[in-house]
This record gives C-alpha cells, sequence and structure tokens, in this order.
C-alpha cells in the first residue's frame, strides 16, 4: 500500500461525545451526588477527577459507563460523520477507527460496533481495530483525545495528533506535537502534511 495515507481515528472523544454521554446519565443515576461540569473537566481519566471531588465517586463513575446503553447512545462529536464519511472518499487514504474498550466486556464491544454501524454505516464495520495498546497498530497519523498514549512500542509509527476536549484544553503540548481543534478545522492539512 505504497503511497496511501493511513490515518487511525479513537472513538471516545473524538467520533463520539464520551464526556456529555457520561455527565447525563451519571446526573440521572446519581441526582444526589456533586458532579463536575464539562468547563471544569481535567484530566484524561474521568474517575479519578471524580474520586478527587468525594471518595466513593470513582466506582459510581465507573458504574456509568459499564451501564447497558452507555456508548450506544452516545451522540457524536460534531462534525465527526461528515469528516469520516469525506476522509475515506478521499485519494489514496485508508481510515480506520482504533479503540480501547472497557474491561467490562458485556455491552461495550457490542455498542461500539452498532455506534458506528448505526452513524457509519455497515460497510465501515470493516474498520474497526479494537485495542487496549495502539503503540501495536501501525499508521501514518492516530487522531486522538488521549494526551499520553504509550503501550509497549516504544516507537509507535504514528504521528499522534491530540484531538481536543474539555479534558485536555488547558494542557500545553510541546512542540512540534499538532493539535486539532475540531471537525471544523483544517484537518484536511494535516493529513496532507504527512503524504509523500
Ligand atoms: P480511548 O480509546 O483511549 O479513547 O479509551 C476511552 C475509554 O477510556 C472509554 O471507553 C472510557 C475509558 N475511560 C475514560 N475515563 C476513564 C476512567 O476514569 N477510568 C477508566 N477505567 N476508564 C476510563
Amino acid at each position: 500500500r505504497a503511497g496511501r495515507l493511513r490515518v487511525l481515528l479513537d472513538m471516545d472523544g473524538v467520533l463520539a461525545d464520551f464526556e456529555a454521554g457520561f455527565l447525563h446519565r451519571y446526573r440521572r443515576m446519581f441526582p444526589a451526588e456533586p458532579c463536575v461540569p464539562l468547563s471544569d473537566r481535567r484530566g484524561f481519566w474521568v474517575s479519578a477527577q471524580y474520586e478527587s471531588l468525594k471518595p466513593g465517586l470513582c466506582e459510581k463513575a465507573i458504574s456509568v459507563w459499564e451501564s447497558k446503553n452507555f456508548f450506544i447512545e452516545l451522540d457524536p462529536i460534531p462534525g465527526a460523520v461528515k469528516a469520516v464519511k469525506e476522509m475515506t472518499s478521499l485519494k489514496n487514504t485508508d481510515v480506520f477507527i482504533c479503540t480501547s474498550p472497557i474491561p467490562k466486556f458485556d455491552h461495550c464491544p457490542y455498542e461500539k460496533y452498532a455506534w458506528v454501524e448505526k452513524h457509519l454505516g455497515k460497510e465501515f464495520l470493516e474498520q474497526i481495530v479494537l485495542t487496549r495498546d495502539k503503540t501495536l497498530i501501525s499508521a501514518d497519523l492516530l487522531i486522538d483525545d488521549k494526551v499520553d498514549i504509550s503501550g509497549v512500542e516504544p516507537n509507535p509509527t504514528w504521528e499522534h495528533i491530540l484531538f481536543s476536549a474539555c479534558h485536555n484544553k488547558h494542557v500545553e503540548l510541546t512542540t512540534p506535537r499538532m493539535r486539532l481543534g475540531s471537525w471544523a478545522d483544517d484537518w484536511k492539512a494535516i493529513l496532507d502534511s504527512r503524504r509523500q
């Protein structure tokens, strides 16, 4: 596949709105407990911030994304569906979804496939990569909202583009790392910068 650009897209926080979906369901499940408004979110780990708000909230937070229908009901991030379809139709471009399922497997992996079928279509089921270690997957670009992506491979082939999210907006990136602020930004220019 020489001359082709391979792009990995993270799912939660990049295609599916995990943070808004979490807050909405958490408030429904635990109306008497304090919560973190999205504007106050800091750090990738939702459970850690909730635990520091009040001891015991870590378990409650985890029970939210472990609940049935959590992942399938996530709304798409604005502009994501259109961007993925456009990206897929570009010449010499292979697009994959690279996502880490939670270890509790009752609902999450199934619902992630169902979400992709619902929002991107049956054909896109071929493009899904489920892995807990994204450093193993080779590509030119990985668009992901997690600041630190590490694993057993010390030198992943991809360049990580940080997708902006409520929890990483305030993180200062060491150059030359790149950010994609939203799907309204010029993601095509970022792809083109990696083409030979
Ligand atoms: P990723 O593919 O790297 O975007 O993984 C996202 C998953 O991480 C998502 O399904 C939910 C999970 N996640 C988010 N916050 C927490 C947390 O605080 N604890 C745990 N265990 N998982 C979390």
